[in-house]
């Protein structure tokens, strides 16, 4: 099939103009495949994105909604996030990446996947749309080419990255970009009927990924954590770090300084909360890559320009930034909310959700159940929104800068209801990197499957692990060599509970955040114990007092800073067996899980109990 049967001159002339024969055969090769009945090549030009705004409207994949610029789309009820079970790493030579990572024969897979992509977009439109992973023109760029017949995807796309048919341009005929080729399928209502044919296949040898019969933009934009996958694999390979963290800068009252945090947390536990604290200015709020800079300090950028949140629980109080975009005049997607006339709803606004509506179940009425007899909630837990960064109030200055923004600590989270501390400074950057590998964490409402099971997650990229687990950790400990400015890791947990309620308030964090920059800076001292420098419970008292106006009481303190020596301890055995069943762990990894243990058992024997508060320390000089 020739292109210009199914492209007119116009679009020929976009696709050539880049002078790119490796975007060119892609493009021809997945027209072949997928039959598309007509091609688009959009261009960064304001027209083009334009066009596929209006497109997406158009073919019925969102509606407007009653704000300016605010617009409605749903995914089918049964895709309504990840799907880990369907997506597969293709490896040739049967690499292991991690034991809870699908791999699959590369051939066996391609050929699947290419069976069902065969003339899966017959009558339909291809968009040819060209991104740039990470601000444009800087050593931080990746170029990433889309194919899709989703305006949707598309759309979210334009919102969500940086447009690069320039970037690719200055390819100058290189194939070093990424390439996506995405198809909803067939459509009942507008939305995936195939479900069963769902798959998401990433082609690691070739830097591609292909990902058809879903919507749910978590499986489907190709930039977003498909090109996570890709950019794993490539960041190892050169030395630098691709993670799934956010980017923000801490401005402490009174101090003429802005702190740089990047911070690694699972979906769905807190990470875009963190980003947006009222304070901070943010970067971004999921994926990062951070090289070595100039003079040997760590730097990051935004792989992203935009931000896919989820929008249960953000109301005016928590998170006043995001209410308020969501709830002005701009270009907003709001994804499978509850509407009534023209006004999305969802579950935590702290306003009286309507008894009916629209939602991902079609017409809905309170009560609703579904087939296997579940009450539908009015709007769904995974619930989105999609906006720009840079039209947030608190969108940082730097959040484009080529050359990212020096980092100084870097935080992993977790879902833990009943170990972890809220706040500690790791013992030393290996101590750090074993803290970070061996978070575990809640399953939530962001993947398909059940919630609230405890499963390991390091530094919260198991979903998105390309290479092999000790590969990655190995990258991590050398990462700390190359810089020279050394930056401290903290882990944090917002989620301890206490006969079922939360010992955090949502704002708590904040403090932790500022206490982290204090040592940073080297203003405050610590109490070292086992696992890592805590807080002190007089810094923490000022802090909540200036920045919440809160009397922090020690009660709550030593509630929530009481190491549960047995819980940690049952923690690292749990650890110890999932590594056991890894290869090649570095030995590093293994001194580190031995010393951890060594430590909280002598503390059990030293102190005679379970449970030891931060005072007991304090004074024991441990
Ligand atoms: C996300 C996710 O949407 O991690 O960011 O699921
Ligand atoms: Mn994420």
């Amino acid at each position: 099939m020739a292109l210009k049967d199914i492209m007119d001159e116009k679009n020929v002339e976009k696709l050539e103009a880049l002078g790119n024969k490796h975007v060119e055969k892609i493009v021809e090769e997945f027209a072949s495949i997928c039959k598309p009945a007509k091609i688009t090549v959009l261009t960064d030009s304001q027209e083009d994105i334009d066009y596929v705004k209006g497109l997406s409207v158009e073919n019925g994949e969102e509606s407007k909604l009653g704000i300016d610029g605010h617009t409605i789309h749903f995914d089918g009820y049964f895709d309504q996030a990840r799907d880990k079970g369907n997506t597969q790493i293709l490896l040739s030579d049967g690499v292991k990446v991690a034991k809870n990572i699908n791999t699959m024969e590369r051939e066996t897979g391609l050929k699947e996947v290419l069976g069902i992509m065969d003339g899966i977009m017959e009558g339909k439109e291809m968009l040819v749309c060209f991104f740039c992973l990470g601000p444009t023109n800087s050593e931080f760029s990746i170029p990433a080419l889309q194919l899709t017949d989703s305006a949707y995807v598309a759309h979210s796309e334009y919102i969500l990255y940086r447009s690069g048919y320039g970037q690719f341009k200055k390819l100058e005929g290189s194939d070093k970009f990424f390439h996506f080729v995405h198809s909803v399928g067939e459509l009942e209502n507008n939305v995936c009927k195939n479900i069963d044919k769902r798959r998401i296949y990433i082609d690691l040898m070739h830097n591609r990924v292909f990902t058809v019969n879903n919507q749910y933009a978590g499986n489907s934009v190709g930039l977003k954590k498909l090109a996570l996958r890709l950019a794993i694999k490539k960041a190892n390979e050169e030395n630098w770090l691709t993670e799934h963290m956010f980017v923000s800068g801490i401005h402490p009252k009174g101090k003429d300084r802005v702190t740089y945090f990047t911070g690694a947390f699972p979906s769905a536990c807190g990470k875009t909360s963190t980003a947006m604290l009222p304070g901070n200015t943010v970067i971004g709020d999921d994926i990062a890559y951070i090289r070595v800079g100039s003079e040997g300090e760590a730097r990051a950028v935004n792989v992203e320009q935009g931000i896919f949140g989820i929008i249960r629980d953000i109301n005016a109080k928590g998170d006043p930034y995001i209410f308020s975009a969501i709830t002005s005049p701009r270009e907003a997607i709001f994804s499978n909310v509850l509407v009534k006339d023209g006004k999305p709803h969802w579950l935590g606004m702290n306003e009286e959700i309507p008894k009916a509506g629209i939602n991902h179940s079609g017409e809905w009425t309170e009560g609703k159940k579904d087939e296997a007899g579940n009450e539908i909630t009015p709007s769904h837990k995974n619930a989105r929104y999609t906006i720009r960064i840079n039209e947030l109030e608190n969108a940082d200055p730097h959040a484009d800068d080529s050359k990212g923004v020096p980092v100084s600590g870097f935080i992993y989270g977790g879902r833990d209801s009943n170990t972890t501390i809220p706040v500690a400074e790791s013992l030393s950057w290996p101590h750090g990197v074993f803290i970070g590998v061996t978070i575990e964490s809640e399953t939530t409402a962001a993947t398909l499957g059940a919630e609230g099971k405890l499963v390991h997650n390091p530094m919260s990229n198991i979903d998105f692990l390309t290479v092999p687990l000790s590969t990655y950790i190995n990258s991590h400990l050398r990462f700390g060599e190359y810089i020279d400015k050394p930056i401290k890791i903290f882990s944090t947990n917002y989620f301890l509970k206490e006969e079922g309620e939360y010992l955090n308030g949502m704002l708590d964090k904040k403090i932790w955040l500022l206490w982290m920059e204090l040592r940073v800076h080297n203003e405050v001292e610590a109490i070292e114990t086992p696992v890592g420098w805590i807080p002190k419970y007089a810094d923490l008292k000022e802090l909540f007092k200036t920045y919440l106006d809160k009397d922090y009481s020690e009660e709550d303190y030593n509630k929530q800073f009481a190491l549960r020596l047995s819980k940690y301890l049952a923690k690292f055995d749990r650890i110890e067996a999932i590594f056991k069943e890894e290869q090649d762990i570095p030995q590093v990894f293994w001194d580190h899980l031995e010393q951890q243990k060594e430590r909280l058992n002598a503390a059990k024997e030293q102190f005679g109990k379970e449970v030891i508060l931060p005072s007991e320390f304090e004074t024991s000089g441990q």
